[in-house]
């Protein structure tokens, strides 16, 4: 059995009633994406009934057994109406994308329910951009990748080949509409993948992809002018640059037909931008905002901008600040075609941290939020990390910038100020592992961020629950079963981990396995100020000032350690081991009993996962198991060098006198 299909593996017949009826697929086929939707039709149906329906070229006369694909004027962009009226199903859209989603939320249907009798289901995406953003080098290397090594880059070549068109299908059939192949890390090779060099490439996969309704991006070299030996300067206010960027785009957008766009890393982690000629993010994005409007592209703007070079004794520089103070004075001065790409949080993708000041703040610029599915923080696809809970967290968090639809998910669908490029993006972690994600599990994560991007309402147990029925069945006890591990799983990683919203205690560089001064005394501004008396960062009006950078209530919450919550309470403040947290524990014991009860939590986890030894297809089964036992004894690594740490440090011993090692 292979796993390269992933959800998509359809060698189950299925018990759902009604899904043997569907022998004809009645369509008027007009480009690939309805060819495609065809094809995914014809591959699901046979997989699942053992019969190909058929396809007659004609428009719905409203009548036939089978699947009736129908334009339908006046509905909204990309969204589908998939209902089943007399044994006859019908999906309705007004472009071939909705058509192409519909196809798919039918093939979900089949797979996942008893019966598609009667089924009425109208979805619009909740998001305009739903995006993957790959960190995949040109060298075949993957920044922060997991699962292997690139399959869109192999030796400095782009690679256009099957494993491609798998996973534009997995990609499309989960509502991811962009796509973002290398990283934002751009040099070398990849510095030219905007030339003729590589142009011929780059349009295959996005002719490629534009059949899946997928639009392809760029990651784009600032100084490309400079590194590409054309110019002596990026400027952005220098015209010759200006004219530069503009003949380039020209050849970009002539050469890729539906390009959609470039994501920039400027002035961060020594990525050249404007802040070598003196000129702000606003002056460099719009030049290229400039030059690419002429053929609708967009310039995605990244806000993780901080000084890597701060002395660890300086308590005023904060690095949480930093995204906020670069940008949100040039809140209202970016093109209509710039948006500002913010990470979830202020710091890097760490197991908790606080929203993201900028959403919120921000009123007058475009926005898309960034989430981290390759699991760098949390556990590189060894240990079991469900983040959809998280990122539902983020996604319903009130910023107050207005009365009502003020979340995070509010701004970033364009709800709130009535933006139509906005949307949110996740850092991959797929590679060329055969199953995707290295962690069976973790293919949870690329499915659920799709899905919840599309429909922000799904809950991440229903999410867990479509996954696994897709991929493994239903059988009940593999359902409750898995749903289960994955519903504990970023909360057990979390207590093991990093307490209370401190983060970063892993080992440098690779940022996996404790190492709780692994970055105190470095220069990346991630400290956790832990002395004999007490740990974390006062970032109160007293500290840093940065709890004050939200808006009301959330600031006075934040600010006031009695009105902080508990899960933030280091990240935002400065307190004594001996200080009584709400759940009535000293912040020490807090710390030594999570650090048992994540073990424990593991062990249980595992204990469970054991019984579905037989439920399971062998292969994923024992790659599932091995990583298990890797992350049981990774957790009591975790556990035993923070307790211990901490132990020393506060001279305070644990109420339960349980040994430390
Ligand atoms: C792609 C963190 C990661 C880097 C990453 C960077 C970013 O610092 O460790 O690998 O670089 O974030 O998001 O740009």
């Amino acid at each position: 059995m292979s796993f390269e299909q992933a959800w998509l593996n359809y060698t189950e017949r299925t018990s759902c009633e009604g899904a043997d009826r569907l022998q004809n697929i009645y369509a008027d086929v007009q480009d690939e994406l309805m060819r495609n939707s065809v094809r995914e039709l014809q591959l699901g149906l046979e997989g699942m009934t053992g019969r190909q329906p058929v396809l007659r070229e004609i428009s719905c006369n409203g009548e036939g057994n089978g699947v009736h694909f129908v334009y339908q004027a006046g509905m909204r962009k990309e969204s589908y109406h998939l209902y089943e009226k007399d044994g006859m199903v019908t999906i309705e859209a007004s472009d071939s994308n909705g058509i192409l989603y519909g196809t798919f939320a039918l093939l979900r249907q089949i797979r996942t329910k008893d019966t598609i009798a009667g089924m009425d289901i109208a979805k619009a995406p909740d998001m305009p951009l739903r995006m993957l953003n790959h960190w995949d080098n040109m060298d075949g290397s993957i920044e922060r990748g997991y699962s292997g090594e690139s399959f869109f880059f192999v030796e400095n070549e782009v690679v256009v080949d099957d494993r491609t068109v798998t996973y534009a299908r997995l990609a499309a059939s989960v509502g991811i509409n962009a796509v973002v192949i290398n990283n934002v890390n751009v040099k070398d090779a990849a510095t030219w993948l905007i030339t003729e060099r590589y142009l011929g490439k780059v349009r295959e996969l996005a002719e490629l992809f534009a059949g899946y309704g997928i639009k392809l991006f760029l990651s784009l070299n600032y100084a490309a002018p400079v590194e590409l030996g054309e110019l002596e300067s990026a400027d952005p206010l220098d015209e010759r640059v200006k004219d530069w960027w503009k003949k380039r785009m020209e050849i970009v957008f002539g050469e890729v037909p539906g390009f959609g766009g470039f994501l920039i890393k400027a002035d961060s982690e020594g990525r050249p931008g404007p802040f070598t000629y003196g000129r702000t993010h606003a002056d460099g994005a719009n030049m290229l905002a400039e030059a690419a409007a002429p053929y609708g592209g967009l310039i995605i703007w990244r806000c993780f901008v901080y000084n890597c070079q701060q002395d660890w004794r300086d308590y005023k520089t904060d690095r949480a600040r930093s995204g906020y103070d670069n940008f949100m004075g040039l809140d209202g001065t970016f093109l209509d075609n710039v948006i500002l790409q913010i990470k979830n949080g202020p710091m890097d993708f760490q197991v908790r941290e606080p929203v993201h000041p900028l959403f919120g703040g921000l009123t007058k610029t475009n926005q898309m939020l960034e989430v981290q599915i390759a699991q760098e923080y949390t556990g590189q696809q060894r240990h079991l990390c469900y983040l959809i809970p998280m990122f539902q967290e983020i996604l319903k968090f009130r910023t107050y910038v207005k009365e009502e639809n003020d979340t995070v998910s509010d701004i970033v669908s364009g709800k709130t100020f009535g933006q139509h490029n906005c949307g949110i993006a996740a850092v991959a972690n797929t590679g060329n592992d055969e199953n995707w994600t290295g962690h069976d599990m973790a293919a949870a994560n690329f499915y659920g961020f799709g899905r919840l991007a599309f429909d922000t309402k799904l809950t991440a147990e229903e999410i867990a629950g479509e996954w696994i029925a897709m991929t493994y069945g239903r059988d009940g006890q593999v359902m409750e079963t898995l749903t289960d591990l994955l519903m504990r799983s970023w909360p057990a990683y979390e207590k093991y981990t990093c307490p209370l919203g401190i983060g970063w205690m892993v080992n440098p560089n690779f940022h996996y396995g404790p190492s709780v001064d692994g970055y105190e005394y470095s220069r990346w501004g991630t400290y956790h100020r832990a002395d004999h008396e007490g740990l974390g960062v006062d970032r109160s009006h007293d500290g840093t000032g940065y709890a004050l950078l939200y808006r009301e209530p959330n600031a006075s919450v934040y600010d006031d350690r009695n009105k902080c919550p508990d899960e933030l309470l280091l990240f935002f403040h400065h307190m004594p081991y001996t200080w009584k947290l709400r759940s009535g524990k000293t912040v020490i014991q807090h710390i030594y009993d999570t650090h048992f009860e994540g073990v424990e939590m593991v062990d249980e986890m595992v204990e469970r996962f054991s019984k579905l030894q037989g439920k399971l297809p062998a292969g994923p089964y024992d790659r599932m198991m091995e990583r298990f036992t890797h992350q049981k004894e990774h957790a009591r690594e975790w556990r035993d060098q923070i307790n211990a740490y901490f132990w020393r440090k506060s001279g305070i011993s644990d109420e339960k006198e349980r040994e430390f090692y």
